[in-house]
């Protein structure tokens, strides 16, 4: 009797985990070693309009309905303060509602042994207040302006001729010629298209690299005085970070990216030391900043 008391309350909320209201958000999640992806399609067209990285962004509010895959081996994704875990598997899509009532920073952690840098495969979950959302989605489907100064330019020539087999920036494709052109839209297929030679044929999507607050899984911040994005801090967080850039923490990953984090180049596992000499790494991080 006590039971099937208890059933009742139990079954209903159960029931209503899954239930997810009209204006519900879709966005896929897709795990990959040793980073997570988010693809948006914000006018429900079919079409991906935003491709990011490391840092999931929804209104507060408002129901958003991930779907959940894997590139690679199965990863299991979790925001301890927002929704139970759901693993990523390869070949499968496995759906979970998030939603939040408060704008925040929300940390996570993949929980399924994933290889290598498994301890260090984090996410966040940024979430707007509904007017700072819209903000947010303007500024991912407006292509970052063009570098003006020099060093930022040359480092876009040297994006082209050694980031674009993996990265896309959306509109440069490799052996692309001044003077470029950013295209809005996002390619899903970028590495399969540009020939990838990535185990998961995937990398970041750096075109609106600026519009997160860290990069790397969420190891390494973007903006100085960020660190206290360690830990979940609820109350605000903002559509664009303001501050400076990170430009020493972007350095120390182009140096030697296996210096940050734990990874397998020779297996095609994460970014390869490129052998970059300190002129091309202060033009490239020139050229990274602008992407916002
Ligand atoms: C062989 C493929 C490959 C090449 C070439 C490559 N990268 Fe990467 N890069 C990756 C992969 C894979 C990751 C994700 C690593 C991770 O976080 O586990 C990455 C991550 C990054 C990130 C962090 C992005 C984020 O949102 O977390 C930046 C910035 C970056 N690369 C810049 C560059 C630049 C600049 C170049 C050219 C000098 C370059 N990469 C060349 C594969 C590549
Ligand atoms: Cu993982």
């Amino acid at each position: 009797m006590i039971l099937a008391v208890i059933a009742v309350f139990n079954v209903n909320a159960i029931l209503k985990l899954d239930e997810v209201s009209d204006d519900a958000i879709d966005v896929t999640v897709i795990g990959q070693q040793w980073w997570w992806e988010f693809r948006y399609d914000t006018d429900d067209d079919g079409v991906v309009d935003i491709i990011t990285a490391s840092q999931l962004v929804m209104p507060a509010g408002r129901d958003v309905r991930l779907q959940i895959q894997s590139r690679d081996v199965i990863h299991s994704f979790w925001i301890p303060a927002l929704n139970g875990k759901k693993d990523a598997v390869p070949g499968r899509t496995h759906p979970l509602v998030l939603e939040a009532a408060e704008p925040g920073i929300y940390q996570g952690q993949c929980t399924e042994f994933c290889g290598l840098s498994h301890g260090v495969m984090r996410m966040q979950v940024k979430v707007l207040p509904p007017e700072e959302y819209d903000v947010w989605i303007d500024a991912m489907t407006t292509p970052p302006e063009q570098p003006t100064d020099e060093l930022a330019k040359a480092g876009q020539d040297v994006f082209v001729q050694q980031c674009t087999s993996c990265h896309q920036v959306n509109g440069l494709e490799p052996g692309a010629e001044a003077p470029y052109g950013y295209a809005r839209l996002p390619n899903p297929d970028y590495g399969e298209d540009v020939g990838s030679t990535l185990a998961s044929k995937n990398a970041p999507n750096l075109t609106h690299l600026m519009m997160r607050d860290t990069f790397a899984g969420s190891l390494l911040d973007l903006y100085e005085g960020s660190s206290d994005f360690v830990e979940t801090t609820v109350g605000s967080a903002e559509a664009v970070p303001s501050g400076e850039p990170a430009v020493n923490n972007l350095k120390r990953w182009l140096r030697n990216p296996e210096d940050v984090k734990p990874m397998n180049p020779e297996n095609n596992q994460g970014m390869p030391d490129l052998g970059l000499s300190e002129q091309q790494i202060d033009e490239l991080v020139a050229y990274l900043v602008t992407l916002k």
